[in-house]
């Protein structure tokens, strides 16, 4: 069971954790915020943009060997034309992080610019990691470390409490990173959450949310989905989302006893494929907002 499981956001501990993020940002210049490739939206806090201001802030779009390439190709010119930097990332593998130095450098130009200007020969930047739970910032930490054989070193004075990891002789992040709640009062956002397991699924009913993916599988018709369960465009178009899990449920021959299909495994499995991409690399969320 992951660290996020076991996350109960509440008022005060909201709060709370606000107040430790406005701490650990004043010791930082720069932020990097980590999101989930395939719900860009849905795996953001909402409350970061005030939180954060005008700081320096690089996007890790991660989880990225899960997504449809060409939608987080879409996603980063999208960011880009907003003049915000986005990098695809994969921290299980380690894909795409070599990319991060450079992005975190490219936000921090004109501030460094102006130091070197005073006289400084290298300015640090300091970086801090922010993210929704199970999003992967622990993965982040643990690659990044590894690549830059970073020491991780405790600073009294400077950080009390505080241990940093040095990425480069110029870059130093701290190795806490700040957990954020989701946008959870949006029932889309919920769902989207729930579809990618970033919220447990004790929480909402499996064969309902299964049906609501077999809602959005209908409209997008990925290959490999179709592929995996031998599915016809004819089966979709005949079938509501709750015949479709039937006939999924069947094709794996999810029976109970009298001959009846287990709805409820067919829905876990499914849930489950979907996690792995085993039903494709799929994006739920695309800019133009088209499959929401
Ligand atoms: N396929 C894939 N899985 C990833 C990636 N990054 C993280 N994961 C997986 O996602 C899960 C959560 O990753 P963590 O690094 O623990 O996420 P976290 O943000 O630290 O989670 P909390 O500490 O619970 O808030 C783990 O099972 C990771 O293996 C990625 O880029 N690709
Ligand atoms: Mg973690």
């Amino acid at each position: 069971m992951s660290e996020m499981q076991t996350i109960q956001w509440f008022p005060g501990h909201m709060t709370k954790t606000k107040r430790q993020i406005q701490a650990n940002l004043k010791l930082v210049d720069a932020v990097a915020e980590i999101i989930d490739a395939r719900i860009p939206v849905s795996s953001r806090n909402p409350d970061l943009d005030k939180l954060i201001q005008s700081k320096p802030r690089v996007i890790l779009m991660n989880k990225c060997d899960m997504a449809n390439q060409t939608a987080t190709k879409m996603w980063i010119d999208y960011y880009s034309k907003q003049g915000i930097t986005a990098i695809a990332v994969d921290c299980k593998s380690g894909r795409g992080l070599n990319k991060f130095p450079q992005a975190v450098s490219t936000v921090m130009k004109e501030k460094i610019e102006r130091l070197k200007a005073k006289g400084m020969k290298n300015p640090m930047t300091r970086v801090m990691i922010v993210g929704i739970p199970n999003v992967g910032k622990s993965s982040f930490i643990n690659r990044i470390s590894k690549q830059s054989r970073a020491k991780v070193e405790d600073r009294p004075g400077v950080t009390r409490g505080n241990q940093w990891f040095t990425i480069s002789n110029n870059l130093e992040m701290l190795d806490t990173p700040g957990v954020l709640w989701p946008k959870f009062d949006d029932q889309i956002v919920g769902e989207h959450l729930a579809f990618t397991g970033a919220v447990k699924d004790q929480v909402l009913d499996v064969e309902l949310l299964a049906v609501r993916l077999l809602d959005f599988l209908k409209k997008l018709k990925p290959a490999d989905f179709m592929a995996r369960f031998k599915l016809e465009e004819a089966d979709l178009e005949n079938n509501d989302s709750y015949g479709l899990l039937q006939m999924i449920g069947k094709k794996r021959g999810m029976l109970i006893s009298g001959g009846e299909i287990d709805t409820e495994r067919a829905a876990i499995m499914l849930l489950d494929e979907f996690r792995a991409a085993k039903l494709g690399r799929i994006t739920v969320e695309m800019p133009n907002g088209e499959l929401r």
